[in-house]
This record gives C-alpha cells, sequence and structure tokens, in this order.
C-alpha cells in the first residue's frame, strides 16, 4: 500500500536519527515541562478517544510490529531493526489513517499544552542536529500520505454487552473498591518515578507482555473499554477521582478484555511485573491509604477474577 511505501522512504530519512536517540535514557520518564497532572490526563484523554476511533485490526497490527521489533533491539540505545523501524511506522501511519484529521490534531494540541517549548530544541541537541532535520522532513512527506489516505468519519462505536456475569460481578467490586479508589492520592507526580533498580531493558521485557495482551485481545471490548475511560475522565472530582458509577463500567469493561485472552497471556504480565516492581513500592502504596480499605478492593478482587476466569 501507499503508506507502506512511504514508510520506507521515511526509514531512509530517519533510521540514522532513530539509531543516535538514547531510549533506554530515564529521562523519557518525566513529563514533558512542568508537573500538571489535570491537564496531562486531558492529553492521555484525546488519546484514548483517537484510540477507541482508530480501526481495532489495525491497532493489533500495529501492537504486532512493536512486538516484533522489540524482539530485534540491538546496541546500548535500544535501537529495533531497519525493517522493524520500517514496519512501526507503516502500522502507525495506517492507525493514524483509520481516524478523521482533528482526532490526531486534538492529541498534538493537548500533548504542545503541556510540553514546554524549549524540549524538542534539547532533544535535538542530544543527537547530530542535522539527522534530526533530515527525520523531520521525511516525517512530513510521510504525513501527506497518511493524510492522503485518511478516513474522514469516524468508526462506530463499541458494542457494550449487558446483563453478563462479568457486569453484575463489577458492581460488586466497585461498592467493595471505591473506598479505596477514593484513598488513592491520583494527582501525586509519584507514578512517574523510575522503578527502583530497574533498568529499562528490564522494564521494557514486561512492556512487551502487555502489549502481546492488548494485541490477543478482542477488538470491540478493548474499544468499549478505552470508551469508558473516556467517558470516567469527563466525571473525575478535583481530586482526580470518577464517579462510582462510571467506575463500575472501567471495572466490567476491563474484566472483559482481560476474559476475552487467555488466562497464560495474563499472568505472563504478572509475572513480568512481579520481576520489576519491588515488595518496597507496593508497601509504599499500602501505607498511603486505609488499609482496611485496601484490604477490602483486594478482597472484592480476588472474588471478581473468579468470574473473569469462569468465561475466560
Ligand atoms: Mg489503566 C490497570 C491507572 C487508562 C487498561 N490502570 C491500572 C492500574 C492503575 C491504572 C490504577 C495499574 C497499577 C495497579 O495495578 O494499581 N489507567 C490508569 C490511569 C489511566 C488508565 C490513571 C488514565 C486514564 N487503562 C487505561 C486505559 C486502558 C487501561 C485507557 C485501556 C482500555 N489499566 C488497564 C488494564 C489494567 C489497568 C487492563 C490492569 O490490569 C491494571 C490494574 O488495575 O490491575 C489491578 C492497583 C489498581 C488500582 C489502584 C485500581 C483497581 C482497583 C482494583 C479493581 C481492586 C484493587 C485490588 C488491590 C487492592 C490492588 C491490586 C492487587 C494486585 C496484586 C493485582
Ligand atoms: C502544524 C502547522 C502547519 C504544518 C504542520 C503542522 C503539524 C501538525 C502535527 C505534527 C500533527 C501531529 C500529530 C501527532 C499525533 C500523535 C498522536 C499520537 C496518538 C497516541 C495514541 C496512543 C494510544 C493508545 C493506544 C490505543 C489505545 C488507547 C491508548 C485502545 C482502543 C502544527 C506540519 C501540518 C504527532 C492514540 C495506541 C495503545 C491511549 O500543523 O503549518 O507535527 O504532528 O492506550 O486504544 O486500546
Ligand atoms: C499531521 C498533519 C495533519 C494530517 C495528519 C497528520 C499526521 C500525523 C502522523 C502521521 C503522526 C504519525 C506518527 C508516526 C509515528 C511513528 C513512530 C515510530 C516509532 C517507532 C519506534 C520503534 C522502536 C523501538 C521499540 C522500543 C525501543 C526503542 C526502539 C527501548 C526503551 C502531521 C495526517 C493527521 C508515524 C519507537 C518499539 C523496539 C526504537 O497530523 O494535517 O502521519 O504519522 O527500538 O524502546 O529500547
Ligand atoms: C526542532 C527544530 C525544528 C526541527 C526539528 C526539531 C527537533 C525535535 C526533536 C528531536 C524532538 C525529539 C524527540 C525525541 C523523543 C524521544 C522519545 C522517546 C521515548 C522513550 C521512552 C522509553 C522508555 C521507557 C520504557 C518504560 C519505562 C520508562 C522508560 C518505567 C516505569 C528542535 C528537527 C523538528 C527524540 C518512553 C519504555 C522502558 C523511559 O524541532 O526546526 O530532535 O527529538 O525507561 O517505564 O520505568
Ligand atoms: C497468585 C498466587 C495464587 C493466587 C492468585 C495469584 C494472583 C494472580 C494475579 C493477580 C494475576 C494478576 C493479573 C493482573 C494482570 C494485569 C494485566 C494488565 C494488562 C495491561 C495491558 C495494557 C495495555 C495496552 C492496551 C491495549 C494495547 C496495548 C497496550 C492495542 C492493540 C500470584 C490470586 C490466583 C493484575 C494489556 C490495553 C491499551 C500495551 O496467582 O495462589 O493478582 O493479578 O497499550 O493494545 O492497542
Ligand atoms: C487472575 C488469576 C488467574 C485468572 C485471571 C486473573 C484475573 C486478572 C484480572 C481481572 C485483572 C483485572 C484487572 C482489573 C483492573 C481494574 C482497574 C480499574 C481501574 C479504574 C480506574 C478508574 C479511574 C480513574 C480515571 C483516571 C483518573 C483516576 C480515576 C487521574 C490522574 C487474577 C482471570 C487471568 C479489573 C483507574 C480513568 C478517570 C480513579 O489473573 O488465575 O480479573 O481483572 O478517576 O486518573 O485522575
Ligand atoms: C499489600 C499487602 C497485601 C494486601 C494488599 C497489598 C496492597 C497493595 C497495593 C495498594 C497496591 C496499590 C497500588 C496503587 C496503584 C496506583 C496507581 C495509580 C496510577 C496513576 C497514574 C496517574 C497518572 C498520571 C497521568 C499522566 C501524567 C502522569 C501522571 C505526565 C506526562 C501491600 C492490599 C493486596 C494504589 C498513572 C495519567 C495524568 C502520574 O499488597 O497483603 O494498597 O495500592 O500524573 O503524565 O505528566
Amino acid at each position: 500500500d501507499q503508506i507502506g511505501d512511504a514508510a520506507k522512504k521515511l526509514g531512509d530519512a530517519s533510521y540514522d536519527f532513530a539509531k543516535e536517540v538514547d531510549w533506554n535514557n530515564g529521562l523519557f520518564l518525566q513529563a514533558p515541562g512542568s508537573f500538571q497532572p489535570l491537564k496531562a490526563l486531558k492529553a492521555i484523554d484525546k488519546m484514548i478517544e483517537m484510540g477507541a476511533a482508530a480501526d481495532p485490526e489495525l491497532l493489533k497490527k500495529a501492537a504486532d510490529a512493536h512486538h516484533k521489533a522489540i524482539g530485534s533491539i540491538s546496541g546500548p540505545n535500544g535501537v529495533t531493526s531497519r525493517a522493524d523501524w520500517d514496519a512501526v511506522n507503516a502500522a502507525l501511519g495506517r492507525v493514524v489513517a483509520s481516524v478523521p484529521k482533528q482526532k490526531v490534531m486534538d492529541v498534538y494540541d493537548a500533548v504542545k499544552d503541556i510540553t514546554d517549548p524549549k524540549v524538542p530544541a534539547y532533544m535535538k541537541s542530544l543527537v547530530n542536529g542535522a539527522d534530526a532535520e533530515k527525520a523531520y522532513q521525511g516525517f512530513l512527506e510521510f504525513k501527506d500520505v497518511v493524510a492522503a489516505n485518511q478516513v474522514t468519519t469516524a468508526s462506530a462505536a463499541a458494542t457494550v454487552p449487558t446483563g453478563d456475569k462479568i457486569g453484575t460481578a463489577a458492581k460488586a467490586l466497585s461498592d467493595a473498591s471505591y473506598p479505596f479508589i477514593k484513598d488513592i492520592d491520583w494527582l501525586s507526580d509519584i507514578y512517574l518515578k523510575p522503578l527502583p533498580g530497574k533498568t529499562a531493558p528490564e522494564t521494557l521485557k514486561a512492556i512487551d507482555k502487555m502489549i502481546v495482551m492488548g494485541s490477543k485481545m478482542d477488538g470491540n471490548l478493548l474499544k468499549a473499554a478505552a470508551e469508558a475511560h473516556h467517558k470516567a475522565i469527563g466525571s473525575i472530582d478535583a481530586k482526580g477521582v470518577t464517579s462510582p458509577e462510571d467506575y463500575e463500567a472501567v471495572n466490567a469493561a476491563l474484566g472483559r478484555i482481560v476474559a476475552s485472552v487467555p488466562k497464560q497471556t495474563v499472568m505472563d504480565v504478572y509475572n513480568s511485573m512481579a520481576k520489576i516492581v519491588d515488595s518496597s513500592v507496593t508497601n509504599n502504596m499500602f501505607s498511603k491509604v486505609n488499609p482496611l480499605d485496601a484490604l477490602s478492593a483486594a478482597k472484592g478482587f480476588y472474588t471478581f477474577k473468579d468470574v473473569v476466569e469462569a468465561v475466560q
């Protein structure tokens, strides 16, 4: 297709730049400017809306392309192979083309809003400037091909199951865990702190398992889960906490996407996360909330998971 061909040209123009970026740099965990959690949540919300509008099959292919690319990483900077670099660009170009232009610009504008204007120049100063310029010229040509292949109307909204066992169980889980949700400091910057003692390549292994799980999920249910999050963001209070109804809808949607993949795929995520999240991290989280609320939430979760497993 045209986007695939254009991605090869983009690769010619941008792979030198890709090799020069230090993908293992811990800097990329930081906010790209002053920390503004509610504004950042708005930017994430725009990404969620774009993800929900995208063609689920193309999203899966993009997830697969990332998984494959992680497998061909080499060298200290963590760069993937030239072929996989091109494949990721092509896959993302097709995802972008599957949503109306305005959805993409909304992400761009919201991200710009939380990005310090000095950040791009600083990023450029870490690589060969001429290679960054060459990559950007390549991107500008690529985007024209994407625009020429872009849809003008969004895909249909997801079909949300009703009256299913997971939906019923989500009500009980949400009742048991909403007090815990209200105890959590959602606007803290602690969630942007590095995991103690873990390197980027180690962390990427766990993310890879999530990518694999995402790619196996039922596309309609994943879209529904994204829509549920978008709705939930719309009802947050000043502390970032969503309404009980929207929280319940998120739990139901997440239970359904978990049930749409094999148990082992879920356990692979859990086991790889357990390897990088030290018990000091969980204990620290626990120490900041009412312990009774956390235990009630945990009990609710362990009951919920049996219902999920039964329909998995
Ligand atoms: Mg989420 C999970 C935040 C968007 C899909 N997500 C999580 C949690 C964290 C979070 C609260 C990971 C950390 C954790 O396990 O804490 N997501 C979060 C934010 C946003 C977002 C702030 C921004 C909008 N997510 C989002 C989108 C999608 C997902 C758009 C795609 C549709 N997210 C997704 C999945 C999962 C998460 C599939 C998880 O599996 C993971 C999670 O919650 O695992 C348990 C602990 C969790 C909480 C504080 C909230 C849930 C409370 C449960 C139901 C009960 C509590 C149990 C116990 C006390 C703690 C966990 C025990 C542990 C051993 C499992
Ligand atoms: C400017 C001035 C003009 C010239 C110009 C110009 C530049 C415009 C630009 C630009 C626009 C632009 C857009 C970019 C957009 C990037 C979008 C990224 C989206 C990320 C998402 C992430 C996610 C996920 C995911 C799916 C999940 C949801 C999420 C489901 C269902 C200024 C040059 C034209 C770069 C969507 C993918 C996992 C949130 O206009 O004169 O330069 O760049 O998890 O969804 O699971
Ligand atoms: C524009 C203007 C509108 C019209 C429009 C428009 C276009 C927007 C577009 C577009 C956005 C867009 C985005 C693309 C992004 C591509 C990103 C590629 C990333 C590849 C990576 C590969 C890798 C790895 C990996 C992880 C490793 C690092 C690597 C570590 C820690 C402008 C059309 C709407 C194409 C990251 C995955 C292995 C490097 O908006 O008018 O057209 O395209 O090895 O991580 O090692
Ligand atoms: C300039 C002037 C214009 C021309 C121009 C220009 C240059 C702009 C530039 C540039 C922008 C730019 C951006 C870059 C962005 C790189 C982003 C990389 C992200 C990597 C991540 C990696 C990671 C992980 C991971 C998970 C870990 C955290 C991490 C935990 C909990 C100035 C040329 C356009 C290079 C996210 C995945 C392992 C961080 O605009 O005229 O030149 O470069 O380890 O999670 O640990
Ligand atoms: C234990 C001991 C027994 C008792 C027990 C026990 C506990 C087991 C547990 C547990 C397992 C468990 C699993 C959990 C899994 C969470 C998985 C999260 C996945 C997140 C993903 C994120 C993503 C995306 C997304 C889609 C994108 C890709 C991504 C596409 C196509 C130990 C109690 C049984 C919590 C997948 C969603 C946006 C990466 O066994 O004695 O306690 O918890 O962006 O994909 O866009
Ligand atoms: C288990 C054991 C195996 C069998 C199995 C199994 C099950 C795994 C499961 C499962 C995992 C799982 C995960 C679920 C997670 C739910 C998470 C809910 C999060 C809700 C949020 C709501 C909100 C918001 C929001 C953003 C705001 C904050 C909030 C800010 C900054 C165990 C079956 C495989 C259900 C985060 C979105 C508005 C609070 O593995 O043997 O069954 O379920 O307002 O952000 O303000
Ligand atoms: C313990 C002992 C057992 C019993 C038990 C127990 C407790 C475990 C616990 C607990 C785990 C736990 C986890 C919590 C996790 C919360 C995660 C929240 C994530 C929020 C995010 C928010 C954000 C943003 C956002 C984007 C911004 C950055 C942020 C930028 C660029 C010990 C009870 C099981 C509470 C990610 C989205 C706005 C950070 O196990 O016997 O009690 O709690 O602002 O992006 O700015």
